[in-house]
């Protein structure tokens, strides 16, 4: 099913019509009401009306998280501050906030894309849509909120955190969809486990699970676990939130990028090339319609590619492949680039370990550490020692073969890995405090 059937399957043509429409719009906008932008162009000695083809995108430089913390809060909008109506902000580990502005007309958009991405997932007006996305400036639980609620369906706003309760609340009011990071899903999940309630015996049958990098292995844990539909959803606060790009029910193949309010680039993350269609960089994505923070060439770190071939779904928007890590999670252990979900890909080969890892970087005598640390389920965890031991050798072997680094591999009693109630945290890099 499609939400906005003639958005959705429109002629990759006309698609490309629009967005050269829109792009020169937002590249006059922007000129025209934002000074950081105004002087960039200047700069390089550019106008608006030097865009006029798709390929002309080239000419402008690119955008960076740094320019937004630079502009903190308001220097980036394009609007006056009236026609904002919501802020949302994204925090980081590191540095300034990172603060967005919405007019109306980009709330109505972003609800729009949010039920697009929801309905790509199967979800329809009859479901029971539990949000246990945080709700705040942080974008995920407004942004699922207002998907859910433009295509009619009933909205349990439940928020991050009193993971026990929200059990029963999945329970009692027989929700049907369950929208939160693949990790906080997995918490739920055993949370339920202790008080009693099995997933596979709720309505529960699709998930909406994004805002942090998972492997396709984590996805069939999570399905056979809770007996549903594990949907990937992807979106950034810089750009909108949820609903930037959504994977279709029916090819579970990538993820539909709405091409009509974004134009996506991949580039070499080194060299700022444009990458062809299939070839994996970094996604640079500028937005052709937001009016509040509308942005030129975002460089959004993520690693993925594009696939424009068409989609057994119907619909003709690209496809980005599942997030393959961001550049900054990239970490380089004695001069070896390791991503953790490749890392992941590995643990989750083995019965009995869970997707609860950590890896733990560290320097000693001047040279990085590795350490995995896994649990296992309780089960496994009583076996003999030798059979964890072996357990560990293995997965080290497998590291070693696959990604060429030396690690050392502990695993785990269940729950000795602390849980999180939005992204996890899957890196402790040590070297940092030294
Ligand atoms: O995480 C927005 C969001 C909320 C997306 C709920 C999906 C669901 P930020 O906090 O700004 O916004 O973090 C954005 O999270 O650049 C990616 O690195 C990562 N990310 C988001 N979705 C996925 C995904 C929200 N499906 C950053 N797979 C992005 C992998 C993801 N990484």
């Amino acid at each position: 099913m499609l939400f906005n059937t003639r958005q959705e399957t429109l002629p990759r043509e006309e698609l490309k019509a629009l967005q050269l429409r829109r792009l020169k719009d937002v590249c006059a906008r922007v000129y025209a009401n934002v000074s950081f932008y105004k002087k960039r162009f200047d700069e390089i000695g550019i106008k608006p009306d030097d865009i006029k083809t798709l390929d002309d995108l080239k000419l402008i430089p690119f955008t960076e998280k740094q320019d937004l913390r630079d502009h903190y809060p308001y220097g980036l909008f394009a609007v006056p501050r009236d026609n904002i109506v919501r802020l949302q902000a994204s925090s980081g580990t590191t540095g300034k906030a990172v603060v967005l502005g919405y007019t109306q007309r980009d709330l109505d958009n972003w609800a729009e894309m949010a039920a697009r991405s929801l309905t790509a997932a199967g979800v329809t007006r009859r479901d029971v849509v539990h949000v246990a996305y945080g709700y705040g400036l942080f974008t995920g639980g407004l942004g699922a909120h207002g998907g859910a609620e433009r295509i009619g369906a009933t909205v349990v706003p439940a928020s991050g955190g009193a993971t026990r309760r929200q059990t029963y609340l999945l329970r009692d009011f027989e929700a049907t969809v369950l929208c939160c990071t693949p990790s906080y899903a997995l918490h739920l999940w055993e949370a339920g486990q202790e008080e009693g309630i099995d997933f596979r015996d709720l309505p529960l049958r699709i998930g909406c699970f994004g805002a942090e990098p998972w492997s396709e292995a984590m996805r069939q844990d999570i399905e056979q676990k809770m007996g549903i539909d594990a949907m990937n959803i992807y979106g950034l606060s810089e750009i909108m939130g949820p609903g930037v790009a959504m994977e279709c029910v029916e090819a579970k193949n990538g993820l539909h990028l709405w091409e009509d309010h974004f134009l996506a680039e991949i580039i070499d993350p080194v060299t700022g090339e444009q990458l062809p269609y299939g070839e994996r960089g970094e996604l640079v994505i500028t937005t052709l319609t937001k009016e509040g923070t509308p942005l030129l060439r975002y460089r959004t770190r993520d690693l993925t590619s594009l696939d424009a071939t068409p989609c057994s779904c119907g619909r003709t928007h690209v496809r980005i492949a599942r997030l393959s890590g961001r550049t900054d999670d990239m970490l380089i252990i004695r001069g070896v680039n390791v991503f953790p979900q490749q890392i992941e890909s590995i643990i989750m080969e083995n019965e009995g370990l869970s997707p609860n890892y950590q890896l733990i970087v560290d320097r000693q005598d001047n040279l990085d550490t590795l350490e995995i640390c896994v649990e296992v389920d309780a089960q496994l965890f009583c076996d003999e020692i030798r059979h964890l031991q072996k357990l560990e050798q293995r997965i080290q072997k497998k590291v070693k073969e696959f990604l060429g680094v030396t690690t050392r591999v502990r695993l785990l009693e269940p729950h000795s890995i602390e849980r999180s109630q939005g992204k996890a945290k899957r890196i402790v890099d040590k070297r940092n405090l030294l």
